[in-house]
């Protein structure tokens, strides 16, 4: 709840007044996956804080954090229609609704995690941002989201062979089946909440993450294995809805899309310092770490490339993000 003080408020009815009283004091909801604390669920929380500043309580966020809102896959569908007003999803579950989100989801398509950070940050992120409007959502800023790696409950995994036989979890994205099966290993895509229980029940061997998802979700604790290929280097998003979109004014508009960007910094500090805390945190508690040679890793990932890469515009993306500095 917002408590302003009368000055404020008075100017606040006055502003609602000229605008609709449909934006005053408006709690937005938005949704996480990630517990309390971890660094984007704090960042949308800073986000929330400027916007609230910034729009002398307008707005406001409320972060509904630990899935409370449901798994990804289901709350972008919900953020579609409305029913949720933003949230922070990896990319990754939006391939198969934005082509152009397949192309920085795709395996080694950023050299590293400073590369992604200077292409998301320019002009070709704010392209990608803008391809979600078509679709019902207003993208608002990217997130790091580390690199991601396999993880097993059987076996250290030291090359392609290794994983042979078997099963890893991925997100629900065609790209990933494909990218685990060039490997030569089998893809069940599965929401993030249930990943824990199937492989601790043996439904499959392992699956894919970063350091801080690997240790908050305790997928450590029934996957010791965790190698290091670092596949995937996949940005998270923090989007709006479109329907909530429209109700605001432009000025607010401009607001939150300011906010978002200004929060970034923030969540990549908090990024940072969690990946280490995460990686230390794991190992003191038994993982056992196989450095991987990642030049083969790399070389089997050209059919996907030429599998989702598959108009001349999203050719031209991979190009212009290759080409990056
Ligand atoms: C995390 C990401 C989540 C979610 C999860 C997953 O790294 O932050 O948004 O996508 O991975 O694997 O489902």
């Amino acid at each position: 709840m917002l408590h302003l003080p009368k000055l404020a408020m008075g100017a606040l009815v006055a502003t609602a007044l000229s605008i609709g009283a449909a934006s005053a004091q408006t709690v937005l909801r938005s949704s996480d996956t990630h517990p309390d604390g971890y660094p984007t669920v704090e960042a949308v929380k800073r986000f929330g804080e400027l916007v609230a500043e910034r729009t002398d309580g307008r707005y406001s966020v409320e972060v509904f954090h630990s899935a409370q809102l449901g798994e990804e896959a289901d709350t972008i569908e919900q953020t579609r229609f409305g029913v949720i007003d933003l949230n922070r999803v990896s990319l990754g579950p939006f391939n198969g609704l934005v082509p152009e989100t397949k192309i920085p989801s795709l395996p080694y398509i950023f050299r590293s995690v400073e590369h992604m950070r200077k292409v998301m940050d320019g002009e070709i992120g704010d392209e990608i941002l803008a391809a979600f409007e078509p679709h019902g959502l207003i993208g608002l800023a990217f997130y790091d989201g580390g690199a991601r790696s396999f993880y097993n409950s059987e076996k250290p995994i030291a090359s392609i062979d290794d994983l042979s036989g078997l099963k890893f979890r991925v997100m629900q994205s065609d790209v990933f089946v494909d990218m685990v099966e060039a490997l030569g290993a089998d893809a069940t895509p599965m929401p993030y909440g249930e990943v824990y229980s199937a492989i601790e029940t043996g439904v499959i061997d392992g699956a894919e993450n970063n350091w801080p998802s690997y240790e908050t979700s305790g997928h450590a604790e029934v996957a010791k294995y965790y190698s290091l290929d670092q596949h995937l280097i996949v940005p998270e998003v923090l989007v709006m809805s479109k329907t909530t979109w429209d109700t605001i004014s432009p000025e607010d508009q401009e607001i939150i899309r300011q906010a978002a960007k200004d929060s970034v910094p923030y969540q990549r500090e908090l990024w940072d310092a969690q990946e280490e805390k995460s990686r230390e945190a794991v190992i003191a508690a038994g993982s056992e770490i196989t450095e991987v040679d990642k030049a083969p890793f790399i070389a089997a990932m050209e059919p996907i490339y030429e599998k989702y890469a598959d108009t001349p515009e999203l050719k031209d993306l991979v190009a212009r993000i290759q080409a990056v500095e």
